[in-house]
């Protein structure tokens, strides 16, 4: 029956730390438009996470209107999500110190990420890289969200949280939505770089060739794919272990196609990595080049941009304080009389 169920929160992020690769696009943003007919959905711009690696102050201001600009050309509504600049609301600052005190050295200093990251950024191995994860923890667990879109690379942060959120539970009773992590079905959760198949196509890659941006325009998606790496046998077969770049090819033209594997080798049969490359490309470009030219026509409006992101930090800080003050109470901070 139509609106007898309230409908369950869903959560979600992304860093403004430089261009959106296609990679974020098919693992997280494309799903965050899907899914909000059918769950109540919060999508935060996360820049107090982006500072855990050294950003430029005027690049970050501008990456954070981007994104939001980014989110709504991919056909989020902000009529129906609440769509939010995670620094505007100061609970989630506030219960990570919370859940920094049940959060345990040891947990942490083993997540992949904070060992990539300290590894790549070796001068700057800073707190807040190390506890990333429980700020993650505190932006889902604040909206009380059920469900979090993510790719497969977040997969053990989202773990974390599931633990925090127990331990948290056991310890002073009920408080916290236990979520589950939503990750896109197949190997489109994680797309790899077009230079080395072996790795996540990651928009902090040195070599600018490994990514395609959603920014990128026509020219520069078929630049990119005409030069990705693949290999010697000349032959359009999904497989993984052997053949990691076509098999990423492949998985790219079928995430932006709607199409199934075997339906694309069929499609490529006889035919060389010149035309299928091609291809690849022309499929990205025609996702791309509407959502670019969205975005621009969005960026030349912040008046609305603005009017957007301060509804949704309003909208968010009231559910937020809600579950924050709940915490408070539970583990015993005294609030007056
Ligand atoms: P960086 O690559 O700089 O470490 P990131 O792109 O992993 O950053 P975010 O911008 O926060 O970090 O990622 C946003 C979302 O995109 C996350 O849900 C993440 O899982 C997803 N994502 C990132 N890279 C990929 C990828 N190569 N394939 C699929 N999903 C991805
Ligand atoms: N760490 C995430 C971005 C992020 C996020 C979140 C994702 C920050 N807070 C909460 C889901 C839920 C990443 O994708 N790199």
């Amino acid at each position: 029956m139509e609106g007898a169920q309230p409908k369950q929160k869903l959560f979600s992020a992304v860093q403004p730390s430089g261009a959106v690769t296609i990679g974020n696009y098919i693992g997280a943003i494309r799903n965050f438009a899907v899914l909000q007919d059918e769950y109540d959905c919060l999508y935060a711009v996360a820049d107090l996470h982006a500072i855990t690696v050294r950003q430029e102050p005027a690049v970050l201001r501008r990456n954070t209107l981007e994104l939001l600009a980014l989110f709504i050309a991919c056909g989020i509504d902000p009529e129906k999500c609440v769509l939010f600049v995670q620094s505007h609301v100061p609970a989630h600052c506030e219960l990570t110190w919370v859940l920094n005190t049940i959060a345990y050295l040891g947990e942490l200093s083993r997540m992949t990420q904070f060992k990539d990251k300290s590894a790549r950024h070796a001068e700057n191995v800073n707190m807040g890289l190390m506890d990333y994860p429980v700020l993650m923890a505190s932006d889902i667990l604040l909206y009380q969200a059920a469900l979090v879109p993510v790719g497969a690379d977040q997969k053990q942060h989202l773990e974390l949280t599931r633990d925090l959120a127990v331990r948290f539970n056991n310890r002073y009773g009920s408080t916290f939505t236990v979520p589950e992590p939503f990750i896109p079905k197949g190997s489109g959760a994680r797309v790899m770089s077009l230079a080395d198949p072996s790795r996540k196509m990651s928009k902090s890659d040195e070599n600018p060739n490994a990514f395609v941006t959603m920014s990128d325009d026509r020219d520069t998606v078929l630049r990119k794919f005409k030069r990705a790496v693949t290999d010697s046998d000349a032959e359009v077969r999904y497989d993984p272990e052997n053949k990691p770049g076509v098999s990423n090819l492949l998985t790219i033209y079928c995430a932006f196609t709607g199409r199934d594997t075997a339906e694309a080798e069929r499609e490529f049969a006889g035919k060389g990595y010149g035309d299928f490359k091609l291809a690849v490309g022309e499929a990205v470009a025609d996702v791309l080049d509407p959502i670019r030219a969205e975005k621009a026509r969005l960026l030349a409006d912040k008046g609305y941009l603005n009017a957007v992101m301060k509804r949704g930090e309003e909208a968010a800080a009231r559910i937020a304080r809600r579950t924050l003050s709940k915490v408070y109470r539970k583990v015993g901070f005294y609030a007056g009389e």
